[in-house]
């Protein structure tokens, strides 16, 4: 018989570290004959094929078959954030007008922020805890992309964000790099956290301007964090302080379930 031409893939430690998480999950989720059944034999890639009926013979079946098996499990999702993998980009012609708006409240509601008394805070493990005012952030250099917005109430949206990529700020204020998280308070009490990866990622955004014009009211004003590779929950609007910190900061929708990491 030939064999086929497949890619082995080898448990490594954190490959163990997942298997594990997706076995106590999973046995959650048993009846308490085949739980003792299923601890006993334990969880391996082949039970995963099985499982999932996925054939993890390269690299991106396992990916689908370790999501199929633990959800939204942050640390898989932790495990599989690619520190440089894109999110895909879109055309002008792509934006999706007029953009949606989304908040836990209606869009007459949206915080009114001062623009001349605004000062954005730095807290946590941060060398320079300078606050910044508008001038300031506007006065360093911007980037902009085209990206999908996706928001878990069953929408998503394509839309163009400016601003400066988080990772130079975080640089520039001396942040704590190896910190686990960054977390964002916002003028309308919302409050989210993302883990330090994502905050290095290329792509999110410190984002102040919203297709070429400053950041309208309802998308955030004066600010917000701009990320592709996250849900639309854990991209904070009108953000007033920033915090690094080594302490689980939550968020308003993930303290009431949503899971944390939110990978989109
Ligand atoms: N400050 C703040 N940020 C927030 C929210 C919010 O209620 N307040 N809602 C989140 C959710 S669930 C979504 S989908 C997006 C919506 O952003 P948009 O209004 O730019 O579409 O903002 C996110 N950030
Ligand atoms: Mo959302």
């Amino acid at each position: 018989m030939r064999k086929k031409d497949s890619k082995i893939i080898i448990p490594n430690a954190d490959t163990q570290d997942v298997i594990h998480e997706a076995q106590r999950l999973i046995a959650r989720k048993l009846g308490s004959t085949s739980r003792r059944h299923f601890l006993r034999q334990g969880l391996t890639l082949g039970g995963m094929v099985m499982l999932t009926g996925c054939d993890i013979s390269d690299n991106s079946s396992v990916e689908k078959a370790l999501v199929a098996i633990s959800g939204f499990n942050d640390r898989v999702q932790a495990w599989l954030f690619g520190a440089d993998r894109l999110a895909p980009e879109y055309a002008e012609s792509m934006i999706t007008r007029p953009f949606p708006f989304n908040a836990f409240y209606g869009e007459e509601e949206a915080p009114e922020v001062d623009a001349q008394t605004y000062r954005l805070q730095i807290a946590g493990n941060v060398l320079d805890k300078s606050s910044w005012s508008l001038t300031q952030l506007y006065q360093m250099a911007q980037v902009s992309q085209i990206t999908r917005h996706i928001c878990v109430e069953g929408w998503s949206a394509v839309g163009k964000w400016g601003g400066v990529p988080f990772s130079t700020f975080l640089k520039l204020v001396g942040a704590d790099l190896n910190a686990k998280y960054v977390s964002f308070k916002c003028a309308d009490d919302y409050y989210t956290s993302i883990d330090m990866a994502t905050a290095l990622h290329p792509q999110t955004l410190l984002a102040l301007t919203y297709d070429g014009q400053i950041l309208p009211r309802q998308y955030g004003f004066p600010m917000k964090l701009r990320m592709p590779t996250k849900l639309g929950y854990k991209n904070p609007k009108h953000i007033k302080v920033i915090e690094v910190t080594n302490a689980y900061p939550g968020g308003y929708w993930e303290d009431q379930g949503y899971n944390w990491f939110g990978g989109s």
